[in-house]
């Protein structure tokens, strides 16, 4: 059942704001039919242990396996559509361009679903399993030109090619962490929506937004870490409740000429 009195209050702010930004985990993708992490019965991390698949420890370690893993993860990703919840942020990003507002969306997926739903300047700080780079010289390829003909696929260097996403232990990139500090630490309202909000230094977004003032949103499923410490927790499916908020935003005016 929607909390619809939490989500007018969020439309409100967002129509009042100038500058917003949104977080999304992999609960946005969930209604595509991509797997999340963390969930208890469903999620990835419940079946595999993460360690031996999201580490560059375990890539080096049994290489075979990892690249098998990530194979079968973007042939999943290229086999699913966007939902509406992705549309809805895509859509969002239109409505706040059309009325003069600053938007920046900071995706912790891999996956390039809110990309293929229009979403633009997207920050994609755990990377991208679209791209792959070869471990010897860092260069980086669309998945289109990597050949899955062995597993692990080796590189024209003499390395091997391993998906351009960031495991436990790695440096997110410096660009995507820049980009993503600088609209935080100037926005007025901070949407978390489809994440466990348990990995750092994603899980510490809202504490930047928090002290620069911002208005703070939840949208999950399920009850999270940071669901009692915001100022609006909307319960829901985003691919339920995005497209709701988005039609009441419809609803307020300025930037409503912009949203189909
Ligand atoms: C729905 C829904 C629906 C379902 N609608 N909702 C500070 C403190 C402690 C530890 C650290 C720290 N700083 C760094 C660390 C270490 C580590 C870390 O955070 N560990 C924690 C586990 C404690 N972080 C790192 O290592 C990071 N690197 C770093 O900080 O570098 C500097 C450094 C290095 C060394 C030491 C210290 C600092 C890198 C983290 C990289 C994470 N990589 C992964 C894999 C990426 C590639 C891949 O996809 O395979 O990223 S792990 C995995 O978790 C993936 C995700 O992006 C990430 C977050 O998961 P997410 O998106 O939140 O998914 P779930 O499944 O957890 O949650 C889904 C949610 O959706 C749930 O709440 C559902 O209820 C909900 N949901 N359906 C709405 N329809």
């Amino acid at each position: 059942m929607l909390t619809d009195a939490n989500i007018r209050r969020a439309a409100e702010w967002i129509s009042q704001a100038k500058s917003v930004v949104v977080l999304t985990g992999a609960g946005v993708s969930a209604e595509s039919g991509l797997t999340t992490f963390r969930a208890p019965e469903e999620g990835m991390w419940s079946k595999y242990d993460p360690m031996e698949l999201a580490t560059i420890d375990a890539f080096n370690r049994d290489p075979e396996l990892v690249t098998r893993w990530y194979h079968w993860r973007f042939t999943k990703a290229l086999d699913v559509e966007p939902n509406p919840g992705h549309a809805a942020l895509a859509n969002l990003q239109r409505w706040l361009d059309g009325a003069h507002k600053r938007f920046t969306l900071i995706t912790q997926n891999v996956d390039g679903l809110h990309q293929r739903a229009g979403s633009t300047g997207v920050i994609e700080i755990h990377g991208s399993i679209l791209r792959w780079r070869c471990t010897e010289t860092g260069e980086e390829m669309p998945l289109t030109d990597v050949s899955f003909e062995t597993f692990p696929v080796p590189s024209e260097a003499g390395g091997l090619m391993r998906p351009c996403v960031v495991w436990f232990g790695e440096m997110l990139p410096p660009e995507a962490i820049e980009g993503a500090t600088a609209a935080l630490s100037s926005c007025d309202v901070f949407l978390s929506i489809g994440t466990s909000a348990t990995v750092y230094p994603a899980a510490g977004f809202i504490e930047i937004a928090r002290t620069a003032g911002a208005k703070t949103i939840e949208v999950n499923r399920d009850p999270t870490p940071i669901g009692g410490g915001v100022d609006r927790a909307i319960a829901g499916q985003s691919g339920v409740v995005l497209p709701h908020l988005v039609e009441l935003l419809k609803q307020m005016g300025d930037g409503r000429d912009e949203l189909e």
